[in-house]
């Protein structure tokens, strides 16, 4: 039987830290499923990962045809959770950042009555072992961000999160704006325009061990346009709704995984075929 929880996290090339994750992940005392999306890594772990799902049902692998963003990565997460009836999802890195033993932790902060957790760094008992220009651009950026947006919190950037699915309108992470590293802060910001009960639970976010980041040099400049636009459009968040499961079927690739990106386009998170026409929204 489908657990009711989704552990999603996206991957590319951590051969290097995967394994001892998903071992994690597998060995706690929870009832989940785990689904990994991987942009055909180069160096093992697509390999590792289909491998780990054959011999383990709890887990999923969704393999894309190339890099197509972390934060689509994210998206297809969502949606996965979504088409398939889970209540809630928990979203981490791969690179063992965030520790394993964290995800009962953002769970039971969902159990206590909030609608999303955050793993966060910055509030009191939140610790990261970024040092130099890391840590100053992930704590400068996150006190920017709580000045220009006021939000609740003081962590905006990073994965690890907990949803109860029933809270967040279906499309409005789905079609977040944004297929890399803005798509986080783009989606705490809209669920707390919307008013859902975010709740930071303190976490130790540690350096990655193994294996080389995959953040591109653009992503502080996209960080910043993305702050600008949404300190500039406050108008109330209308999501776009997700396609029927007929609309969502991808015909360049036969996945199901389409959604609206405005309504006028329907973008794949498999493939990221596209199509746009007049009269797509219904
Ligand atoms: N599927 C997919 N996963 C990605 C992509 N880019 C990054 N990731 C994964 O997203 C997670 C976060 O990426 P990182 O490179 O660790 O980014 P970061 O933590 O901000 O940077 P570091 O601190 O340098 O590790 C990791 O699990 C990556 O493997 C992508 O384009 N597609
Ligand atoms: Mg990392």
């Amino acid at each position: 039987m489908q657990s009711d929880t989704l552990i999603f996290a996206p991957v590319f090339n951590e051969r290097g830290t995967v394994g001892a994750l998903a071992d994690a992940l597998l060995a706690l005392p929870l009832r989940f499923d785990l689904l990994f999306v991987d942009d055909s890594s180069t160096d093992g772990t697509t390999e590792y990962l289909l491998s780990l799902a054959a011999a383990d049902s709890r887990v999923h692998v969704i393999v894309r045809p190339g890099k197509l963003g972390v934060g689509s990565a994210h998206k297809l997460g969502w949606l996965y959770a979504r088409i398939h009836g889970y209540s809630r999802i928990v979203t981490l890195d791969a690179d063992l950042s965030h520790d394993p033993h964290d995800v009962p932790r953002v769970l039971a902060a969902l159990d206590a009555g909030a609608d999303f957790a955050i793993g966060s760094r910055f509030c009191s008992g939140g610790r990261t072992d970024y040092r130099g220009w890391r840590r100053f651009l992930s704590g400068a950026g996150n006190r920017v961000a709580s000045v220009v947006l006021r939000l609740p919190v003081t962590e905006h950037t990073t994965a690890l999160r907990a949803a109860r699915l029933d809270r967040v309108p279906p499309g409005l992470v789905e079609s977040v704006n944004g297929n890399g590293y803005s798509f986080f802060m783009i989606c705490i910001t809209y669920l707390a325009r919307l008013g859902l009960g975010i709740v930071e639970v303190p976490i130790h976010f540690r350096d990655r061990r193994r294996g080389s980041s995959k953040m591109p040099k653009t992503a502080v400049l996209e960080a910043v346009q993305s702050l600008f636009r949404l300190a500039l459009d406050r108008r109330r968040i209308e999501p776009l709704r997700l396609p029927s499961e007929s609309e969502r079927q991808c015909p360049v690739c036969g996945a199901p995984y389409r959604v609206f990106m405005s309504r006028r386009e329907l973008v794949c998170l498999k493939c990221f075929g596209r199509e746009c026409k007049e009269s797509i929204w219904g």
